[in-house]
């Protein structure tokens, strides 16, 4: 196969931390993925209290949102995400496995892990690296050198949420910036058009500080990329100085199919659409959703089903009830989304959703 012979030119530190292999190898990645033997990973929203919750050892994770909930927590395993929930009370999204959980911090990562996946967080201060692309070019590095020295090196979704996201003009917008930190980082380490799924999204807290957890297995996943979009990594130099680093989506390298769907808005090619109108927005969004789960092929469907375990980020907090009536319409009856306030990327962008999708 072509991307193997690529991979054995690798050294092999190297090579360990490729992250997948490319989508045009479908066939065989479905193949491979028969012999697949991690249990999916068990992605839901609970409202339990987070000691109950923690109390439990197959909890590989668990995420608060906004600040009602617990800021920080001795457990390695908690994590706040400054995204404020619509409504009151937000739940918590916990991830479970199969195994027996053991955490530890390895300075400032925090881990927790069961042999077969692996979740890790880590959180820079910009101020002590310069800037965010400092920040992110950091976190980067240490991420991929804490994995690669790891039983799970195969990273496959990485979320991103970092204040101010939309400040600065053009090239010192701190997204672009933060693209460029991301990709330095990445590159270091080899990485080439190959990137787990992953999510850019901006708080407004005020902290600078740049927040990345992750999820990683003992083995690889097969990256997805949409028909219906030009692959982030190839977008044209007008978005900035690097192209943001991630694929469409992630196959889990799981027995029953499970896709992680990365950070999804309404861009068709490398253009965004609909500028101010939120509803086509949101279908042009689950148009990609669909054709991104369709690539995937794991559903002669391909579309999101009442298994899909949703986040909703939506710009302006006037729009998030219009948002939720929206995707109530237009989404399965059995999903519940989340929704949260969050900046997308791209200052025309609405409404951003990412998500889990289990067969
Ligand atoms: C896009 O499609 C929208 O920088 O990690 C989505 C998902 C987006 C991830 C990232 C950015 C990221 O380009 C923005």
């Amino acid at each position: 196969m072509y991307h193997c012979a690529i991979q054995n030119l690798i050294p092999r530190r190297r090579r360990r931390l490729l992250l997948s292999t490319a989508q045009p190898d479908i066939a065989e990645s479905l193949h491979s993925a028969a012999s697949a033997d991690l249990a999916p990973l068990r992605v839901a929203y609970e409202s339990a209290a987070l000691a109950a919750i923690l109390g439990d050892s197959d909890v590989l994770a668990v995420f608060g949102f906004g600040a009602r909930a617990p800021a920080a927590h001795a457990d390695p395993r908690y994590l706040r995400v400054n995204l404020e929930p619509s409504g009151d009370a937000a739940p918590f999204e916990v991830w479970r496995v199969r195994g027996h959980v053991r955490t530890q911090r390895d300075g400032d990562i925090a881990w927790a892990l069961d042999g077969d996946y692996a979740f890790g967080a880590i959180e820079v201060d910009e101020a002590v690296h310069g800037d965010i692309e400092g920040a992110a070019e950091f976190a980067y590095r240490r991420l991929v050198d804490a994995l690669g020295a790891s039983d799970t090196p195969h990273v496959l979704r990485i979320w991103n949420y970092l204040d101010a996201i939309n400040a600065g003009e053009g090239d010192a917008e701190r997204y672009r910036r933060f693209c460029v930190g991301r990709a330095a980082g990445l590159a270091a380490h080899g990485f080439v058009d190959a990137y787990p799924a992953a999510t850019g999204i901006g708080v407004r807290d005020g902290h600078r500080v740049l927040q990345i957890y992750w999820l990683a297995a003992r083995t690889a996943g097969t990256a997805l990329e949409n028909p219906r979009q030009v692959s982030a990594w190839r977008y044209p130099r007008q978005y900035g100085i690097k192209a943001p680093t991630f694929a469409r989506a992630m196959r889990a390298p799981t027995q029953s199919a499970q896709v992680y769907i990365s950070g999804t808005a309404a861009i068709v090619g490398h253009a965004s659409h609909h500028h101010d109108d939120l509803e086509a927005q949101i279908d042009e969004t689950l148009a990609n959703i669909d054709s991104v789960l369709a690539a995937a092929q794991i559903a002669p469907a391909g579309r999101l089903d009442g298994g899909a375990v949703l986040k909703v980020y939506v710009r302006r907090a006037e729009d998030l009830e219009p948002a939720r009536k929206l995707l109530r319409e237009k989404l399965p009856a059995s999903a519940q989304p989340l929704l949260l306030r969050g900046d997308i990327c791209r200052s025309e962008l609405l409404i951003e959703i990412d998500g889990v999708q289990s067969s």
